[in-house]
């Protein structure tokens, strides 16, 4: 039976799910699942996730949801390539990294990302000042790091380049938002401000299957 992944476009945790499926080269049925419609809220997902929320796996009998619990179910389940690192330091490495992201810097690109989205909140206050703060010396962070090497943690790429891709992706997109304008300009345009990052926003959209995983409503618009 095929793996089954349920998504919703420009969804963040799930485009990690896909990068992984992609990078490992695994068969899989897209259910791509219209947030605009609450599809994620209907009886078959909440059956599934009871959080209502994407992504959801379903690899025959077992389900699975929450993004890094699914990263790491495939990478016992379908070993090669690895991505939770080729060593027991290289994998304390990159979950490292991966907590101190989600601990640190995640709500800040989410707030950044929804205020900027939903024009609810005060871009010039507070908040998202200090959110932006927090995700350029991430960013700083990221960019010594590659630029040293072509992936965040050792010599391939990772669950840590999963995890942290499509949030910088998400960021990236809301900056370039008329709205924004003010608020980007520390931060974009990416590649001329962190050359290295701007190199590996490259890399990672060159790998196979890449185009499977794009949001399907980021196109041309
Ligand atoms: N921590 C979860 C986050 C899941 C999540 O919040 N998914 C969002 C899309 S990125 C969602 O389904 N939102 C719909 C909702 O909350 O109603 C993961 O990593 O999978």
């Amino acid at each position: 039976m095929a793996i089954e992944v349920f998504w919703g476009s420009g969804s963040p945790a799930a485009w990690r799910v896909l990068l992984a499926l992609e990078y490992k080269r695994l068969p899989y049925v897209s259910h791509v699942l219209q947030f605009s419609k609450q599809e994620h809220k209907s009886p078959q997902l909440l059956a599934l996730n009871p959080r209502g929320r994407v992504p959801v796996l379903r690899d025959g009998e077992y389900v699975c949801f929450e993004s890094l619990a699914i990263l790491y179910y495939l990478d016992l389940k379908y070993p090669q390539p690895p991505i939770f690192g080729r060593t027991p330091e290289e994998a304390g490495t990159i979950m490292r990294v991966i907590c101190e992201y989600q601990a640190y810097i995640e709500p800040r690109v989410t707030s950044i990302a929804s205020g900027i989205f939903t024009g609810n909140a005060d871009l010039a206050g507070d908040e998202i000042t200090a959110a932006m703060h927090a995700v350029a010396s991430e960013a700083r962070t990221i960019e010594g790091r590659l630029s040293r090497s072509d992936w965040i943690v050792g010599d391939s790429f990772s669950a840590i380049d999963m995890v942290i891709f499509p949030g910088i992706q998400l960021v990236k997109r809301a900056l370039e938002k008329p709205q924004a304008a003010e608020l980007s300009s520390r931060f974009m345009p990416v590649e001329v401000n962190y050359p290295a990052l701007g190199r590996w926003l490259a890399r990672v959209a060159a790998l196979p299957g890449y185009e499977r995983t794009y949001p399907p409503h980021w196109r041309g618009t």
